[in-house]
């Protein structure tokens, strides 16, 4: 049984009520147990130019599903949630599931990476982090607390 992180966000529809069935769907795929949600929190666009007010959180599952299989997961959600991207790769979403964190492992895999590689430096992932397991420790960068008192 492996805990792991994944982080929330949505930018198109009815955000908190796509967020809440996606949990919902998650726990209830075989091999994924929610174990906590985090508060959801709307946040201004990072990265991606003018776009909608994104809400974000994160959960902590508990799985015997394998980083990859989980991930499958992951997109298979999405996609049963229409996720819908306008104007291309970055481009606003009615959902969007990142795996963030698999245990304490380091995995860089074409198309797995983890910790996800921009969860350090990114404050609408490690408020979310915090709050669910404070002192929990990214792999290769320190825990939550401390990466949250360097970015901005
Ligand atoms: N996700 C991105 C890019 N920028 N900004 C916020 N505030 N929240 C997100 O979830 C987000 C983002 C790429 O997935
Ligand atoms: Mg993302
Ligand atoms: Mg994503």
């Amino acid at each position: 049984m492996t805990r792991a992180y994944v982080g929330l966000g949505a930018n198109l529809g009815d955000r908190e009520e796509t967020l809440r069935a996606a949990v919902g769907a998650l726990g209830a795929e075989e091999g994924i147990e929610v174990v906590a949600v985090s508060t959801l929190r709307e946040t201004e666009p990072v990265g991606v130019g003018r776009q909608p007010r994104f809400l974000n959180g994160a959960v902590a599952l508990d799985t015997t599903l394998s980083a990859r299989e989980l991930l499958d997961r992951l997109l298979a959600v999405e996609q049963r949630f229409g996720r819908v991207r306008v104007a291309g790769e970055h481009g606003p979403r009615t959902l969007d599931l990142d795996l963030l964190l698999y245990g304490d492992e380091t995995i860089d895999e074409p198309g797995l990476a983890i910790p996800h590689p921009r969860l350090h430096e990114r404050r609408f992932v490690l408020e979310p982090l915090a709050e669910l397991a404070p002192g929990l420790l990214v792999p290769g960068r320190g825990d939550v607390e401390s990466l949250l008192t360097g970015v901005h």
